[in-house]
């Protein structure tokens, strides 16, 4: 006879916190959001700890490095797409890792000979008003000079005019070397009241720029995510086809942590990839595993080994599996079964095995519900494929402007890894789909915003850390009626497009 579970299988919208007492200690100020991303023994430290729980999915639409820069400053983590080839993954990785906070390698790069034309296609498409000159355009070229706003008058300047006539040369700027420190770049910018430095190798190449607010903005990140070398933390997707080949060079460009990319982790494939990496690198190279939606599931994979087990399946924005396939589970149903056996685990063995909650979040509020539900930390798309750094182009649509997002089982993302049965075999039927997302502008600006309500909502229930908030979160099921209680009702919205949407 086949197992039922009891219960209906819930989602997030469906629950609501029931507010516990509120001390005068309990303001978002004091709240701690840091959280650990991989296993630990009871008693000691885990070896990554992120500070704020989330983490940016396994996505070609989500976790480029420039998105995997952007969360690493805020204290989260990227995992780069696997779906892609292994060189190409271990180069985007080394990209961040050898991203220096504060040196900027422009990707707006002139060449003397551009015209005036060129560097204000460039400034309307990037937004950039700051331009290096290199010889022949690359970011790393032989340095020329500089344009910068006060270099040319669009009113006045004819726009064939060349770079090289209006640029200030090389010879003119003010330049540091290679070996420069950050904090002695920002001295020489403020003593030469100068807001750019480039820095120059010396064979007279381009290395990078300083911006004078850059290092301001890099002063005001305390919860940045750096390595022991100041370095950013990135994760990386694999498979497990593919590893023998992929996991070596991952390591190798200085991957952090490691997450098998599977709509179904509850495998014997993912058995054999946990047990290839353990028997090459033992506990050196930390890699997480999933998605499972069940105590069974979770238990396998945590006894081949995870660091970290992720929950769901079906329940991302862009993901029409449970049409599909018929398989998954609510995602709050999962979790809390999934964060139950976690604890379990705990008690019976002495091994914290984090659980990440992947998929689902529309609203700020079902971020705080997972976390009072038991999740370590999030998993996000849809929420990260909206802002300036993911890897999308932003279009015009209607009016309005949007992302492209799509999922890694959609015909677009070719059915890279994710979506098979392990081995060889590849499914001939999508489980994703492509869609727009509604641009929301910089990371920063919309994390700040989302974890203030977090911290908010912690405050209401008396939580000072993660930890605290699972424990004294009190939660109710709430019905279909009062879901409609809880949005603006039986009033007349003066502009439907104010702000009680609050879809994130
Ligand atoms: P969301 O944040 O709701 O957009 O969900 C993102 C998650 O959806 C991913 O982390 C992954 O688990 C899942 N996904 C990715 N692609 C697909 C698909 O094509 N079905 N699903």
């Amino acid at each position: 006879m086949a197992t039922f579970f009891e219960g209906e299988s819930h989602t997030f919208s469906e629950y609501l916190l029931v507010p516990g007492y509120t001390s005068s200690q309990n303001i978002p100020a004091n709240v701690s959001l840091d959280t650990p991303l991989v296993k630990y023994r009871k008693g000691e430290e885990p070896s990554i700890k992120l500070h704020i729980p989330m983490v940016s999915a396994i996505m070609q639409a989500v976790s480029g490095p420039r998105l995997a820069i952007a969360l690493a400053q805020e204290g989260g983590i990227s995992f780069i797409y696997g779906s892609q080839t292994p060189d190409d993954e271990a180069a985007m990785v080394r990209e961040v890792k050898s991203y220096k906070a504060g040196f900027v390698v422009s990707d707006s790069t002139l060449t003397p000979e551009m015209t005036l034309a060129d560097v204000l296609e460039i400034r309307d498409r990037t937004g950039h008003t700051t331009m290096p000159v290199t010889e022949d355009g690359t970011p790393t070229g032989k340095f020329c000079g500089i344009v910068t706003s006060r270099d040319y008058r669009v009113s006045r300047d004819d726009r064939g005019k060349k770079v090289k006539e209006f640029m200030t040369p090389a010879s003119e700027c003010v330049t540091t070397g290679t070996d420069t420190s950050l904090k002695v770049c920002n001295d020489i910018i403020w003593d030469n009241k100068i807001n750019t430095l480039p820095v120059v190798d010396k064979d007279g190449n381009l290395s990078s720029l300083v911006f004078r607010k850059d290092y301001d903005s890099h002063k005001s990140r305390p919860d940045e995510l750096l390595d022991e070398h100041k370095r950013y933390l990135v994760g990386a997707g694999i498979n497990t086809r593919d590893y023998a080949e992929r996991v070596p060079k991952l390591v190798d460009a200085g991957a952090d942590v490691l997450c098998i990319d599977s709509s179904e982790g509850y495998s014997e494939w993912q058995k054999l990839t946990l047990e290839w990496i353990r028997e090459n690198y033992g506990d050196s190279v930390k890699v997480g595993a999933g998605n499972v939606v069940d105590a069974e599931g979770f238990r396998f994979l945590a006894d081949c080994g995870a660091d970290f087990v992720k929950v769901g399946i079906g329940g991302g924005s862009i993901c029409i599996t449970r049409e599909q396939k018929g398989i998954g589970r609510g995602q709050a149903s999962a979790l809390i079964d999934v964060c139950r056996a976690r604890d379990e685990y705990f008690e019976e063995t002495g091994v914290y095995v984090p659980v990440c909650s992947d998929g689902g979040i529309v609203y700020d509020y079902h971020m705080t519900l997972a976390l009072a539900m038991g999740a370590d930390f999030l998993m996000l798309g849809r929420y990260f494929a909206r802002f300036d750094e993911s890897p999308t182009r932003r279009l015009n649509v209607n009016g309005s402007y949007v992302k492209e997002y799509w999922g890694e089982g959609s015909a677009r993302a070719r059915n890279w890894a994710r979506y098979d049965l392990g081995g060889s075999k590849k499914l001939s039927f999508v489980e994703g789909v492509d869609s727009y997302v509604p641009y929301a502008g910089p990371l920063k600006d919309n994390v700040d915003t989302s974890l203030t309500k977090v911290r908010s909502t912690m405050c209401n229930c008396g939580a000072l850390n993660l930890a605290e908030l699972r424990q004294k979160a009190k939660l109710t099921l709430v019905s279909s009626t009062s879901l409609v209680e809880g949005g603006a009702h039986d009033v007349i919205l003066k502009d439907s497009n104010s702000d009680v949407n609050f879809r994130s």
